[in-house]
């Protein structure tokens, strides 16, 4: 009976990753946010709903008294018609414009298509590891290393086929395509080490295609990137 009782508790937590809403850049931020406010959105649907259930199940349920009642002939109701017609377009409504905003906003572009101004990486994935290089050529493998503050300008192209770049702290998921290169912009991370991975299942090995992110400032990446 207890495990009966556990077993939905497990379904909650299942692909639960809070380090999403635990965000360190701007772009992650933003990412947050609209993840609570369509959750908030949904919990007022989910609400009112529960709401009205609960209060219609006691209000019409069967009693004696009501045995020989017939209900009136209820041919239609212009004002709630109208209300369930315009509620939900408005609940769509606000929750689009800042989906959109945010979708183009962060959207990668193709390279040949990206005015992005910011200190650019190039990131190279296959299966399963991933290559960063940095403006003057140093390369590191699976370890990446940014300075805070400002925009960080990722060419994101892969060897093979298609692996995803996540940092769920910073930015992404996006993409990493073998037939093109993409533009992905984070916007003012912050200092800290932070956890990258393959979001795209690609392979016996996919799991391990993880990768170290350590934000440092901007003087401590002029000196690892002079560091060879
Ligand atoms: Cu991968």
């Amino acid at each position: 009976m207890r495990r009966l009782l556990i077993m939905p508790l497990f379904f909650l937590l299942t692909g639960c990753n809070i380090a999403v809403l635990d965000s360190r850049s701007d772009t992650a931020e933003d990412q947050a946010f609209l993840i609570l406010f369509s959750f908030a959105l949904m919990l007022l649907v989910v609400l009112v709903v529960c709401v009205l259930f609960v209060w219609f199940v006691f209000k019409y349920r069967y009693t004696d008294e009501k045995k020989h009642d017939i209900p009136p002939d209820v041919k239609g109701n212009k004002w709630l018609e109208t209300a369930w017609i315009i509620g939900p377009l408005l609940l769509l409504a606000v929750l689009a414009v800042p989906t959109i905003m945010m979708t183009y906003d962060q959207s990668p572009v193709l390279s040949s298509e990206s005015e992005k101004d910011g200190v650019p990486v190039y990131v190279t994935a296959r299966q399963f590891n991933w290559t960063f290089e940095h403006e003057n050529g140093k390369t590191e493998n699976n370890r990446l290393v940014i300075p805070e503050g400002g925009s960080i300008i990722f060419h994101l192209s892969s060897e093979d086929i298609i692996h995803s770049f996540w940092v769920p702290r910073l930015g992404g998921k996006v993409d990493v395509m073998p037939d093109r290169e993409l533009v992905y912009e984070i916007k003012n991370p912050q200092v800290g080490t932070y956890d990258g991975k393959c979001a795209e299942y690609c392979g016996i090995e996919h799991t391990s295609m993880v990768f170290e992110v350590e934000v440092v400032t901007a003087e401590e990446y002029d000196r690892y990137l002079n560091d060879r």
